[in-house]
C-alpha cells in the first residue's frame, strides 16, 4: 500500500484528471483524504459505483450533495448499464473542457486526456475501465488487491486512462468507517473478527432502514448480538453444543449483504439538511 501511494503520487504528475471512484452505499467512507492531499489541485470527476445494490432514493441524494460541494459526479451501474462507459467519458471531458478550450484558442491541437482512476480496493476501478473500452482488458474481481500494477490503457480517442492498485490510508477517523468498508468488501476480512463487523452492519441497518432485517429475518429482535442469534437460528446454524453459531451466521451475513441480497441498501445516508434547496 505504501509503495502504491508513493507510485501514485509520483503518477499524478503525469495525468490531467483524477477519476475517483467509490461505493455508492458509502460514498463518505469508501473516498480516501489522502486523496484529496494528492491530488494537487487536479480536475476530479467521483463516479460512484455499484448503483444497482445502493438505495435509489440515497444515491440521488448523494450526487445532489457533491454537486452542490461543486464536485462532478456520476452514480452508475458499472455491470449493466451499457451506456455507463459513455456516461463517464462525456463527463470526464465536460471537466476538462476549459482546459482544451485554451489549448485549442493558442493553436495547440488537445492531445487525449491522461486520466488516473483511483480509489480504495474493491470499489470498481478496474471494471470501470473495461466499461469505457467495451471488453475486459484488466483484471477485476470481487475481492480487494486485485489490481497490482500501474497499467496504461488508450480507452477512447479522446481518453487515456490509468489503472491503479487500490489504496487505503494508514488509520481510520473512527471505527465505524473501517467497518463499514469491511462490511462491504474493501479490507480483506480475514484478519478482522467478522463477528464484530457484523453487528456494527446490523446496528447501522437498523438505524438506518427500521424494521428490515427483522422482516428478513423473521425476529424481533433489536440488539445486534441478538439478531446474529436469529440468523443462526433462521439458517440453521447450530454449533456442537446446540448454541446458535453466531461467528457463521455473521459470514452468512455479511455475504448476503455484500452480493446485494438483503435488497438495495445505503450503509450511509445524506444528512437532509445537506440535501435541502434552500435558493426559494
Ligand atoms: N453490482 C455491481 N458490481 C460491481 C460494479 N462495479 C464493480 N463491481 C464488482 O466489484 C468487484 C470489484 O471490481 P474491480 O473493478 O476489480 O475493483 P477495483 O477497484 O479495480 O479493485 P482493486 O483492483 O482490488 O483495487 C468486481 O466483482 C466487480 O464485478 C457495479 O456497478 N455493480
Ligand atoms: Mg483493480
Amino acid at each position: 500500500m505504501e509503495k502504491a501511494r508513493r507510485e501514485m503520487t509520483e503518477r499524478l504528475k503525469a495525468v490531467d484528471m483524477i477519476i475517483e471512484l467509490r461505493d455508492c452505499r458509502i460514498p463518505e467512507a469508501s473516498t480516501n483524504p489522502l486523496l484529496n492531499m494528492m491530488a494537487q489541485g487536479k480536475p476530479r470527476l467521483i463516479v460512484l459505483a455499484k448503483t444497482d445494490m445502493a438505495d435509489p432514493v440515497q444515491s440521488e441524494k448523494w450526487v445532489r450533495h457533491l454537486k452542490k460541494e461543486n464536485q462532478s459526479c456520476l452514480a452508475v451501474d458499472l455491470m449493466r448499464d451499457n451506456g455507463a462507459g459513455k456516461k463517464i467519458i462525456r463527463e470526464a471531458l465536460l471537466l476538462m473542457k476549459p482546459k482544451r478550450d485554451k489549448q485549442k484558442a493558442r493553436g495547440i491541437n488537445p492531445r487525449a486526456v491522461r486520466a488516473m482512476a483511483c480509489g480504495i480496493p474493491n470499489v470498481g476501478k478496474s471494471t470501470m475501465i473495461n466499461r469505457i473500452v467495451g471488453k475486459n482488458t484488466v483484471k477485476a474481481a470481487d475481492k480487494p488487491g486485485v489490481t497490482r500494477s500501474l497499467t496504461w490503457i488508450h480507452a477512447d480517442p479522446q481518453l487515456d486512462l490509468l489503472d491503479t492498485p487500490g489504496v487505503l490510508w494508514p488509520k481510520f477517523d473512527d471505527e465505524m468507517t473501517g467497518s463499514l468498508l469491511a462490511a462491504l468488501g474493501s479490507i480483506n476480512d480475514d484478519i478482522l473478527d467478522r463477528k464484530m463487523i457484523a453487528m456494527d452492519a446490523i446496528h447501522v441497518i437498523q438505524d438506518l432502514y427500521p424494521g428490515m432485517l427483522e422482516e428478513i429475518y423473521e425476529s424481533g429482535e433489536v440488539n445486534p448480538n441478538g439478531m446474529l442469534k436469529a440468523i443462526a437460528a433462521k439458517r440453521n446454524l447450530v454449533r456442537e453444543n446446540n448454541e446458535p453459531d453466531t461467528k457463521r451466521a455473521a459470514e452468512m451475513f455479511l455475504n448476503e449483504l455484500r452480493k446485494g441480497r438483503l435488497g438495495r441498501l445505503s450503509l450511509e445516508h445524506v444528512h437532509e439538511e445537506d440535501t435541502e434547496d434552500h435558493s426559494e
